[in-house]
């Protein structure tokens, strides 16, 4: 199918409708604002070590991470790209302690993940940008912290552009998930895929096996019978893969089924997880559960969770929804967290 088959990001939103509705024209101007920044951080993310763009940047986040070049940039690029839509009231990053008010008069929030997996940059692994949005509550009040602080059930957008053997898109606008591909040519995202659905079953799970040792009991049942496979109390054996990059392994999920865990361990057993919920989790688990899968921490389902802190951490499984029941039914019967 030629690219002239495909329609262009610009023309999916002005023919979707949500509850018969068009999608507003200030959620048109915003993701259109947002694509076409990483459709640039997509070209910046490609030259590399050509343009210097390598390696550290020789400072830390607000996470205590020390920040590739390319963090700086693609957090960079994301507030200049948005800071003239008239429908943001404010913003929220990974990279900064505070949200920044926006010069918008609308009621829009977006948070983000300008670059995660960032630690993959140097070794040519995909990265991606993580996207989410909120309806700002109380329109006319000042931009504060705790505007953002609302569960993943009150998004009315979120997504990804992984940026990888293709630049890809997945976005959800709570009815159903839809995946882009950029046309480098002329710089637009087309639409690829329509309807993306996870399969309720699977055999391919994803986790860093080397905190094995430090899992809670639940995690390491339900790794220890993948792992055995047919000879165990599964009735399949299971394939396993771990990018470190959680947009590339969400996106195998979301194309192909399977499981991707980011669990609490007792390395650091004061942090509920290494994952952010408000930009990575809510995010990710907006799309699993809009495409038939499932999200939780082990007791909860992500998108109930209710923050307490804009960068607060989380335990992730998320995936195909027979494994993830799976999983939360071992946390809900073991007397171990
Ligand atoms: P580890 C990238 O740094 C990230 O935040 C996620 O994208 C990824 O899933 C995870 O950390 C990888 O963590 O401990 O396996 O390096």
């Amino acid at each position: 199918m030629s690219s002239s088959n495909h329609i262009n990001f610009k023309q999916y939103l002005a023919s979707v409708k949500l509850a018969g509705e068009s999608v507003p024209a200030g959620l048109q101007e915003l993701l259109t604002a947002v694509v076409k920044t990483c459709a640039t951080l997509s070209h910046e993310v490609a030259q590399g070590a050509l343009i210097g763009l390598l390696g550290s940047a020789g400072t830390g986040n607000v996470q205590g991470e020390v920040q590739q070049k390319l963090d700086i940039i693609a957090n960079d690029l994301l507030i200049e790209g948005v800071q003239s839509c008239q429908s943001l009231a404010g913003l929220a990053s990974e990279e900064m302690e505070f949200p920044l008010p926006a010069q918008g008069t609308g009621d829009y929030l977006l948070l983000f993940d300008p670059l995660d997996g960032s630690s993959n940059i140097d070794v040519n692994v995909s990265i991606g940008t993580i996207f989410s949005v909120l309806n700002k509550q109380d329109p006319n009040a000042p931009l504060q912290t705790s505007d953002f602080l609302l569960s993943g059930r009150h998004q009315v957008a979120a997504g990804y552009v992984v940026y990888g053997p293709q630049t890809t898109m997945a976005l959800t606008l709570g009815d159903g998930v839809v995946m882009f591909t950029l046309n480098k040519v002329n710089g637009t995202f087309l639409l690829i895929k329509n309807k993306v659905k996870i399969s309720h079953s699977t055999k391919e799970f994803a986790i860093n096996m080397s905190n094995m040792r430090h899992w809670a009991d639940p995690v390491r049942r339900y790794v220890e019978e993948c792992l055995a496979g047919v000879s165990g109390t599964r009735d399949k054996d299971f394939n396993m893969r771990w990018i470190a990059s959680m947009v590339a392994d969400v996106h195998r999920v979301l194309s192909r089924g399977g499981v991707f865990m980011y669990p609490w361990d007792q390395r650091e057993p004061h942090k509920p997880g290494k994952l952010r919920l408000m930009y990575e989790a809510n995010p990710m688990s907006f799309l699993v559960e809009q495409a038939g899968g499932a999200s939780t921490n082990g007791t909860d389902l992500i998108m109930d969770l209710q923050p307490t802190d804009l960068h607060e951490r989380v335990s992730v499984m998320l995936g195909s929804k027979e494994e993830i029941d799976r999983i939360q039914h071992y946390h809900s019967s073991s007397a171990h967290r």
